[in-house]
């Protein structure tokens, strides 16, 4: 007698899910949050470097209002007195998937021209200016205003050199809001 085939239908189920096992190149960096100013610590994209804790705020601000910002929070726009800070900032854009490419930090000439400082007095001598930037002068954007350029921001696009750019809207409330990052003092 012969006997019955069974055929059975192929049962390999789900093997042919690829396995995911990529997130091993990434380094995941431990911030801790705790001596951060509480106002601060639960939001999104904080940092903690050295003795400070770095805010960064996706929202648009003129660097005025940006400032602003950072000083209602009890802080102030983020130094870069270095190089180490430096990439600090630009690691951690990088990390949390930043998308916009320019952020102002706090250096400004507003006092007198040319004479760039930080926020908190100190005068520049780290500095990570683009060739031709840092000189009041506007290289044709399109809102120029002839030449009124005191507040800086790094541009990611610009492999993360500082350019000088007005500090404030020109008309109304149009143009020069990016975003920015705060910095403040550890507890
Ligand atoms: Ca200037
Ligand atoms: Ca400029």
């Amino acid at each position: 007698m012969g006997h019955r085939m069974s055929v059975f239908g192929d049962s390999r189920g789900c093997s042919n899910i690829s396995e995911f096992n990529e997130s091993n190149n990434i380094s995941y960096v431990y911030s801790d949050l705790s001596h951060c100013p509480s106002r601060i610590r639960s939001l999104r994209y904080v940092h903690e470097y050295l003795d400070s804790c770095v805010l960064f705020v996706r929202d648009k601000k003129s660097w005025q209002d940006g400032r602003a910002n950072c000083r209602r929070l009890g802080g102030d726009l983020v130094m870069v007195k270095d190089a180490s800070k430096q990439s600090f900032l630009l690691n951690y854009l990088r990390l949390d998937h930043w998308d916009t490419d320019n952020i102002w930090i706090g250096a400004t000439d507003q006092s007198r021209e040319g004479d760039w400082r930080w926020v908190d007095g100190s005068k520049i001598s780290y500095s990570q200016f683009a060739d031709g930037q840092g000189n009041n002068h506007n290289n044709g954007f399109l809102f120029a205003n002839g030449g009124n350029e005191d507040c800086a921001l790094i541009r990611r696009d610009d492999g993360g050199h500082w350019h000088d750019y007005p500090c404030k809207p020109i008309l109304g409330a149009f143009g020069y809001t990016y975003s920015y990052a705060c910095e403040f003092r550890k507890i």
